[in-house]
């Protein structure tokens, strides 16, 4: 088995290929390639584009590993070790020009199931800011080449980030979350980029972050930045039509977080 250290090497210079290739395209111009889930979640050429140059520098570097990528779907490896991908996380930012989009690449080994791996790399790149978080199992969290680590919250509250589905009838249930978590907020962000929510609570640029309905690539890179730079991530809720509940914080903020946002 690898040492995580020389797979978070091998995320970040696979990050940043295809940050460069998602920066140029959206220069160029963006085309939506389809709709997913509902009208509002799309995918851009780019999207694939992207997704398939990591899946074939993962293959080069590490053909017996398994990859699973929001665009490709899933492939079994034989080694015990699983990529798990989104090319371009933030797509609706990215489709309409904000910088505020990720590439999130994370290396898990076990079974690749959200809850039941054991994440051991990870790299999340904001290709337009060139923000690079990156961590492997027991080597903490970087920002560049600066350790990074949680924040402690203070009286005034908790700086919050969340998200909304794309399916319109979840948003109720959306908004009855922020209601409720309200009461311990000095305020909430919605960013639309939950991989850069999550590296932002694990640099102390969020005290905490809460979204109900990500998906296994959305969050498998960003919640590993979260605990190796101190913090705590819930990943195990998930509800009656299978959407997962994530919610990250410090320890201070934790179980507060996780209470109120829990339904
Ligand atoms: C997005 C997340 C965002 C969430 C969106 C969507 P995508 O991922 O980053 O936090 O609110 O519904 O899941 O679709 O851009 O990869």
């Amino acid at each position: 088995m690898p040492a995580p250290s020389e797979l978070e090497t091998l995320a970040v210079e696979i990050a940043r290929e295809a940050g460069e290739l998602a920066r140029r395209r959206r220069t160029e111009g963006v085309a939506i390639a389809a709709t997913k889930s509902a009208l509002a979640d799309i995918v851009t050429e780019a999207d694939r584009e992207v997704e398939d140059l990591i899946r074939r520098r993962i293959a080069e570097a590490r053909p017996d590993d398994g990859f699973l990528g929001e665009e490709s779907g899933a492939e079994r490896g034989a080694s015990g070790i699983t990529w798990v991908v989104d090319p371009i996380d933030g797509t609706v930012n990215y489709a309409y020009g904000i910088p505020v989009y990720a590439v999130s690449i994370a290396a898990v080994q076990g079974e690749p199931v959200a809850g039941e791996w054991e994440a051991l790399a990870g790299a999340v790149l904001n290709p337009a800011s060139g923000e690079l978080f990156r961590a492997s199992l027991g080597g903490g969290t970087w920002l560049g080449d600066v350790r990074v680590e949680v924040s402690e919250v203070t009286d005034a509250g908790a700086l919050l980030g969340t998200g909304f589905g794309y399916d319109p009838a979840t948003h109720a249930a959306d908004l009855a979350r922020v209601a409720r978590v309200m009461p311990i907020a000095r305020d909430v962000r919605r960013a639309g980029a939950a991989a850069l929510d999550l590296a932002y609570v694990a640099a102390g640029k969020l005290d905490g972050y809460f979204e109900r309905g990500l998906q296994p690539w959305d969050h498998a890179a960003g919640a590993l930045l979260v605990t190796e730079a101190g913090g705590r991530v819930a990943v195990d809720d998930v509800d009656a039509i299978g959407r997962r509940l994530v919610v990250a914080a410090g320890p201070a903020l934790f179980e507060r977080l996780l209470a109120v946002a829990s339904d």
